[in-house]
């Protein structure tokens, strides 16, 4: 079916079948990026034999997938081999943490370790022996214990992990001790707790530079440092982060501000993305971040299909040096590199109530940049209003506002049946002050009616002088929006069923009354990725 061929990706991460989930274990080592994922072999839903598939990368753009690292064959990991994060020593060592469901369905951390470090593509794993090497503290639950993180090394020369769990409601995550990475010791007290957050899975804990952009390794601490905390919330399915202060010697996190605590905060995105995990990549000293986009379809449609969920793209996580309030997420530069010949549309007038095609072949797979000015006489002029906009509970694209919405419709076919709107929104309170959000319109995304239309988006912080800019990259069925930089970040999956090959079109709109805009867009299509199979040759090695 060719409508459903079509979903496929040309340049986001994907196993060539089957089912995925959580990014897990990322790390760059000796030349090559690695990602390794809850995978279910056995077909394109969740199953109860998870195993870790695996891939690497010398650019995060050319993929070689690796034969499946990890499968649950011990009694602690027969049920699953779960979540779990790499740690590359100093001395070159690799040490993988990771939760097994064992054949009880107890959540045991295990650990696990390259068998041939001279392997350049690290083909093989091994279990330690003496597995597991963590269970469940006492008065946990013997299912909320899971996702170790990559460790962080103390000023005393001892490692930590952290491990997500809840007790009653609260959500919260231990901190383990360790040597050898074989036996450890619970430290007293919690890394933070959050109460009413429920269980927190896939827990990441890592530092960010002030006054800099470079990334820090993991176990970076002092001054001009803060660490930024994230917690999947697994009742609400959403990342959330916060920044804040790790204090070594009472293992303690600390928020910033308590009213934008983990849990209850910021997320790393406003749509589909979760149990996400980042890495410093000390090839070119930056924290990278993935995160697992599931699907907005049905089960069966997955089982026509024969696949389901995507990896986003890899995104370079900095503190925003201008708020110091929240990160920047931004696509790695190495996609810049897939990027075709620029369609440029410079200082475009968008009248009230207009829409703009924006000739291109296709834009199936695009990589799109614009930046708007609206006419500040209207801004001036029209009138505050104590009316609350929220993207979720506005009409989407299709509302009328005096100062939005206006944006871009992608993946939208020439008579606009289908049209996936990614927009900006402006409202203005009685004094006077403007509240800018982001969001992505699926309503009409799709004329098929078992898929996920929910509007998307939050606000998005805009200072003083800036103009606001968005990038959105598509690709088939997803499509993944950066506000200002990155400060606000929305990815969806859409279904388009018309909206396709040379049919997928960009627009620019503006559904604002009062104001007119100035745009400038830049489009590229993009070439598709490389993805290779190396999972047969598996012998001399
Ligand atoms: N997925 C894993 C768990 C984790 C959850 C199992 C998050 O380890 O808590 O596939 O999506």
């Amino acid at each position: 079916n060719n409508m459903l061929t079509w979903q496929r990706t040309g340049f986001h991460f994907q196993p060539e079948k089957n089912w995925m989930n959580d990014p897990n274990g990322p790390m760059f080592y000796n030349g090559y990026y690695h990602i390794f994922y809850q995978y279910n072999p056995d077909g394109p839903i969740w199953g109860d034999k998870i195993v870790w598939g695996h891939a690497a990368s010398k650019d995060m753009v050319e993929w070689i997938h690796l034969p499946v690292a990890m499968v649950a064959d011990h009694w602690y990991d027969e049920n699953g081999v779960w979540s779990g994060s790499a740690t590359v020593l100093p001395d070159g060592q690799v040490i993988l943490l990771y939760t097994g469901s064992s054949n009880e369905s107890v959540q045991f951390q295990n650990l696990a370790y390259p068998a041939n470090l001279s392997d350049p593509l690290l083909i093989d794993w091994v279990k330690y022996p003496n597995n597991p090497v963590l269970g469940p503290p006492p008065g946990i639950k013997s299912n909320d214990f899971r996702d170790p993180t990559t460790a962080w090394k103390t000023s005393a020369g001892k490692w930590r992990i952290t491990i997500g769990s809840k007790a009653h409601r609260t959500g919260l995550a231990f901190v383990y001790e360790t040597e050898d990475f074989k036996s450890y010791q619970i430290l007293s007290g919690a890394l933070h707790a959050v109460h009413g957050t429920g269980m927190w899975e896939c827990v990441d804990l890592f530092p960010v530079a002030v006054g800099s952009e470079d990334g820090l390794d993991s176990s970076t601490n002092g001054g001009g440092v803060k660490h930024v905390m994230k917690v999947s919330l697994d009742d609400d399915r959403h990342d959330y982060y916060a920044i804040g202060t790790y204090n070594e010697a009472t293992n303690a996190w600390v928020p910033d501000d308590p009213t934008i605590d983990v849990g209850i905060g910021i997320r790393y995105d406003y749509g589909k993305f979760y149990a996400s995990k980042s890495f410093y990549d000390q090839n070119k000293k930056r924290r990278i971040l993935w995160g697992w986009v599931p699907e907005s379809d049905t089960e069966n449609v997955d089982i026509m299909k024969g696949w389901a969920s995507l990896q986003s793209l890899p995104r370079t996580l900095v503190l925003d040096q201008k708020t110091r309030t929240n990160l920047l997420q931004w696509p790695v530069e190495e996609i810049d590199s897939l990027r075709l010949d620029c369609k440029e549309f410079n200082r475009l007038r968008v009248e009230p109530g207009s829409v703009i095609p924006l000739a291109v072949k296709s834009a199936s797979q695009a990589d799109i940049v614009a930046e708007f000015e609206i006419d500040k006489a209207a801004m001036e002029a029209t009138p505050g209003s104590d009316q609350e906009f929220t993207c979720a509970s506005s009409g989407g694209a299709a509302q009328l506002g005096t100062l939005g919405p206006f944006g871009l419709l992608v993946l939208a076919d020439h008579r606009r049946i289908e049209q996936t709107s990614v927009h900006f929104y402006i409202s203005k309170a009685r004094d006077g002050s403007l509240k800018t959000s982001f969001c992505t319109d699926r309503s009409r995304s799709s004329k098929a009616d078992d898929v996920d239309k929910q509007i998307y988006g939050a606000f998005v912080p805009v200072l003083e002088g800036e103009k606001l800019s968005m990038r959105i990259l598509v690709d088939h069925s997803i499509v993944e929006g950066f506000a200002q930089g990155g400060r606000t970040c929305i990815t969806s999956r859409v279904y388009p069923t018309r909206a396709i090959y040379d049919d997928a079109q960009v627009f620019l709109f503006n559904n604002a009354t009062e104001a007119s805009l100035v745009a400038s867009v830049k489009i590229w299509p993009m070439r598709s990725m490389s993805i290779n199979s190396n999972t047969e040759d598996h012998g001399n090695r």
